[in-house]
């Protein structure tokens, strides 16, 4: 038999995360069965994924508009709504806050118990589900400080991006992959669907210190800071850059991840905060690319560094190799001091 294909084979998510823990506690087992729990919510949209041009009622729009005044497709909600479902049984997580949800969602049953938060984006780059491209789902477990008696979740607007015990995401492509860190390094798995499960695909994985890649939304360019359209002016003037964009985050962070280089998302004049969600997307990508050994800055701090002022607070990103984001950062701090 071939001891170390089979060994792989037998590595699942749950004995990973455990073995991630100097010994078998309570806190061990909580968050070994979360990542499973995540693991599961994976399947399930995978599976609607891969079939959803041939079901009814699958693929499309709701016609209702979210939170943050985009326009809601049918997926969003069927994934928003599994995360729910597989919580609801755990016992574990006792709020979750959602891309989709204006407030949180409280599983009042599991809060004596749990006292773990998921902050999540169901489907995010949804856009892309019509076409069938790529899309991803990305999580984060923080654990709840107090009682929130009062609904209002103040303890997740008083601490920044460092306190995520775990954080990851699961990308819908040619295969499913599910990538985490729960502060120990990022790992990444791949779902056999003739097992269901997600078996060990790559341990510690560190971002190269610098990559070819760019990858923003060029259509903006008018809309940026100056700095960042001088940024740009480097990049396409120098050797070595190639511009990689699909619309959807997770794949973006994934290629870089993997590859190096620098996803921007900056802020405009018109929204100088930008675009992206601190708690459910440029916070737990953030832990990971630090973990990764790479960087994650908003232009002036580091993304784990800043504290939401409200649930849906966005942030400008920045975030890669050390070095591409570096060079962005160096661009924003000159034209500052010109200033
Ligand atoms: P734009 C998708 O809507 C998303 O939230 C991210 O997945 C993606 O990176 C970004 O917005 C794309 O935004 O403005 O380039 O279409």
């Amino acid at each position: 038999i071939n001891e170390h294909a089979l060994d792989r084979d037998c590595t699942t998510l749950s004995r990973h995360v455990l073995q991630q823990f100097p010994s078998f506690t309570p806190e061990a087992q909580d968050i070994s069965a979360i990542m499973s729990r995540l693991a599961l919510a994976g399947k399930l949209i995978a599976r609607r994924l891969s079939r959803a041009g041939l079901m009814d009622n699958a693929l499309g729009f709701t016609g209702e508009v979210n939170v943050q005044g985009e326009s809601v497709k049918k997926m969003d909600i069927y994934a928003n709504d599994v995360f729910i479902s597989v919580f609801k049984q755990s016992g574990l997580v006792c709020r979750l806050a959602s891309e989709e949800m204006e407030k949180l969602y409280y599983i009042p049953e599991n809060c004596p118990i749990g006292r773990y938060t998921l902050l999540y984006d169901p489907i995010d780059g949804s856009s892309n589900v019509d076409i069938n491209l790529n899309v991803g789902s990305i999580f984060s477990i923080r654990q709840q400080v107090g009682n929130d008696l009062d609904g209002t979740a103040q303890d997740l607007l008083q601490t920044g991006g460092r306190e995520q015990i775990a954080a990851g995401y699961i990308l819908y492509g040619p295969s499913t992959v599910l990538v985490y860190s729960i502060g120990n390094g990022v790992h990444s798995f791949i779902l056999d669907p003739s097992l269901g499960e997600f078996i060990l695909a790559e341990e510690n994985i560190k971002v190269p210190n610098r990559g070819a890649v760019y990858s923003m939304n060029e259509g903006n360019f008018w809309q940026w800071d100056r700095s960042i359209r001088d940024y740009i002016r480097y990049v396409h003037r120098h050797e070595g850059y190639t511009a990689r964009y699909s619309g959807a985050l997770v794949g973006d962070f994934h290629r870089i991840l993997l590859q190096g280089g620098v996803f921007i998302y900056p802020g405009t004049l018109k929204k100088p905060e930008g675009k992206l969600r601190l708690l459910y997307e440029t916070a737990p990508l953030g832990f990971l690319i630090e973990q990764a050994g790479g960087w994650a800055s908003t232009g002036e701090q580091a993304i784990l560094d800043v504290i939401p002022d409200k649930l849906h607070a966005r942030t400008p990103l920045i975030i890669g190799s050390t070095e591409d984001v570096k060079l962005v950062e160096s661009f924003i701090q000159e034209l500052a001091r010109e200033q």
